[in-house]
């Protein structure tokens, strides 16, 4: 009998009904991408939270419990465990039980610590939220946070990259990367580094793997096409995470998914797409089968 030819990521992210946020992009990527998703809604939304006023909120973790009960229960094993935006500093704790529970030696554990952007906290985000994530991160395989996130993480202010010269840029996102791996990720991507005063967008990344071929830094510096949509983190980790499920090496799928959000972004844009709305992601999901 061949082998069973599908992977399964145990997706942990909110249900954004409105705005294309997290479970909305993250779903058709992963399933355009050939991995099959098995949704785990943290939290229920009626839109995202960036731009709306009034929106819905309803934590989702009596839920997650019941579900990750039934799912043991049938022997139910993803082959990766893929976590973003949570409801609060509690969730935390399921996920930390989650991967006590599921994870074996061969699952990828990737943790997308979702708390804020531009330097602030989006307005869900509590300090206890940042000092729990940093506790979770520890025990990721793969940490994929934002510059702010990172900067959170570590605990240092938000450095005005747009304004440094390439030697300083590459000194201040090393000594990020050299202390997110020192937490417990062996590798660790940044996105969403500014710079060459505004007109560049750079993700950072580091291998510290037993895989990986080289452990330095390397980046991956793109035009900046300018406007920040929401959901660019959940469209960026998930093209990720697919790519290492189906065989792709790190520093290729890296490159793999910041080229496609730069594709999505700058098709958006060419439309005056409201940020709020999101990508136009839809018309640009054929486009990952060409990168
Ligand atoms: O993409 C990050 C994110 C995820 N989920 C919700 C959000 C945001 C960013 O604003 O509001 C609900």
């Amino acid at each position: 009998m061949p082998a069973y030819p599908i992977r399964r990521v145990a997706a942990m992210h909110d249900l954004s009904c409105f705005g294309r946020g997290s479970l909305a992009t993250i779903l058709p990527v992963l399933s355009v991408l050939g991995v099959q998703v098995l949704p785990l809604p943290t939290t229920l939304l009626s839109t995202h939270t960036g731009g709306f006023e009034g929106f819905t909120f309803t934590d989702l973790t009596p839920e997650l419990h019941k579900i990750a009960d039934h799912w043991e229960a049938l022997g139910i094993r993803p082959d990766a465990i893929y976590t973003g935006f949570l409801s609060g500093a509690a969730q935390c704790d399921f996920i930390d039980d989650f991967i006590t529970r599921f994870r074996t030696d061969e699952t990828l554990t990737v943790i997308d610590p979702v708390m804020g952007d531009d330097g602030e906290l989006y307005s869900q985000s509590t300090g206890a939220l940042v000092s729990r994530m940093r506790a979770l991160c520890r025990r990721a395989d793969i940490i994929v946070p934002n510059l702010t996130e990172a900067c959170l993480l570590c605990e240092v202010p938000y450095p005005d990259t747009a304004a440094m010269s390439p030697a300083a840029l590459t000194a201040c996102i090393t000594a990020l990367l050299d202390r997110l791996t020192a937490l417990g990720p062996r590798r660790v991507v940044i996105t969403g580094i500014v710079t060459d005063r505004a007109s560049g967008v750079s993700t950072a990344g580091v291998d510290r793997s037993p895989a990986s071929l080289d452990p330095a830094p390397f980046f991956v510096n793109l035009p900046r096409i300018g406007g920040m949509y929401p959901g660019t983190g959940d469209l960026f980790a998930s093209v990720l995470v697919g790519r290492l499920l189906t065989g792709t090496r790190f520093p290729a799928a890296v490159t793999a998914a910041s080229a496609f959000v730069r594709d999505v972004i700058a098709y958006s844009a060419a439309f005056d797409t409201p940020h709020r709305d999101g990508v136009l992601l839809e018309p640009c999901l054929h486009k990952l089968a060409e990168i």
